[in-house]
């Protein structure tokens, strides 16, 4: 299981906006119950934003709708809580884009390594048509999942329990724990490491007994799971923003009335930007924290990063199909990438 809790007690978080808007009446005196399981813990922004989404839904439909949260995993990992959805046994989750890929290809384009430089840069692409366009393809895909809105989990940076790694030859043969997700595999194995597809849910375990040596994920994430605990370095790589998919149970949406499912289509979207303006609000305290907490964190410098990065380039060819070249050329134009 995961180290549950509250190394994040020294992180001072934005404060919940107020809820706007009046309550949304229906008619009859219907009850519904929200299951919604993440996979991070208290401490995160992920946490935040949910429980954000819990305020403004349980207020504005008079309590009518109730939301449980269940952090770390409590319900399953992300593709165990995915499929809870699909059949019924839990209403929604939060998972990251890239366990999601085997089920839906397009969202493969997230994956690809160096894509962002910038926050700004992934608002645009996940807030303007591309990143609407794709809620509504796996809406419509009709696999027993709504896709609401997107939220953060963010750059993710490099830690191991080796040595220090500042460029790709450091990486030989490193047993690190990637997501499950066939890019993450390919930029791994590109990079020249020994990556094993895992899921979150089983790392602070396999980090402690040596199973792998390395992982990867935001600093907040490593602060939070107290893989600092586990792990002596960091390397600064940035290496791939990773978004966060809000997903509701197709069932349980078409039991809701209209008026309830425009409230939690709306509050999604308040939930998601709050969630990254914790997120990167976070981002800096959680790195500093990490290096009193004597993680031993190495930035690298733009030539040191862009020898990561044109090593990994292939990986952008590998998957340009599986993406769908339409999807992919209209990212790679979206983001200023030569491709
Ligand atoms: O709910 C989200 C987490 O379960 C997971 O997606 C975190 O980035 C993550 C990882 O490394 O699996």
């Amino acid at each position: 299981a995961v180290a549950a809790t509250n190394s994040g007690d020294s992180l001072h978080f934005l404060p919940m906006p107020k809820v706007s808007g009046g309550p949304v009446k229906v008619e009859g005196n219907q009850q519904f119950t929200i299951k919604f399981g993440i996979g991070l813990a208290e401490s995160s922004a992920q946490y935040r934003g949910v429980a954000y989404f819990k305020k403004i839904v349980e207020q504005r439909s008079n309590g009518h709708i109730k939301v449980n949260i269940f952090p770390s995993a409590q319900l399953g990992d992300d593709l165990q809580m995915t499929s809870a959805l699909q059949s019924g046994t839990a209403e929604m989750t939060q998972p990251s884009t890239s366990p999601l890929i085997k089920m839906e290809p397009e969202l493969a384009v997230f994956d690809l390594p160096f894509l962002f430089d910038n926050t700004k840069q992934a608002d645009k692409v996940l807030d303007g048509p591309i990143g609407q366009k794709i809620l509504k393809q796996i809406t419509d895909h009709r696999n027993g999942l709504v896709a609401l809105g997107w939220a953060e989990n963010g750059f993710r940076q490099l830690t191991d329990s080796k040595g220090v790694i500042n460029s790709p030859k450091d990486l030989h043969g490193l047993k690190i724990r990637v997501m499950q997700s066939p890019v993450q595999l390919d930029i791994w194995r590109t990079l020249g490491a020994n990556p094993t597809p895992m899921s979150f849910a089983e790392l602070f375990t396999a980090l402690d007994q040596g199973t792998v040596d390395a992982q990867e994920n935001p600093w907040v994430t490593i602060l939070t799971s107290k893989f600092y605990e586990v792990q002596s370095n960091a390397t600064a790589t940035k290496h791939v923003y990773t978004p966060f998919i809000t997903l509701m149970s197709e069932r349980f949406w078409q039991r809701l009335p209209k008026p309830y499912q425009k409230l939690v289509r709306t509050a999604s979207v308040q939930m998601g930007n709050y969630e990254r303006k914790v997120s990167r609000d976070i981002d800096a305290q959680a790195k500093s924290e990490l290096e009193k907490k004597g993680l031993k964190i190495t930035n690298l410098t733009a030539s040191q990063r862009d020898a990561f990065k044109k090593k990994a380039q292939p990986v952008y060819q590998d998957f340009k199909s599986k993406i769908g070249e339409p999807l992919f050329d209209e990212v790679m134009k979206a983001t200023n990438h030569p491709h």
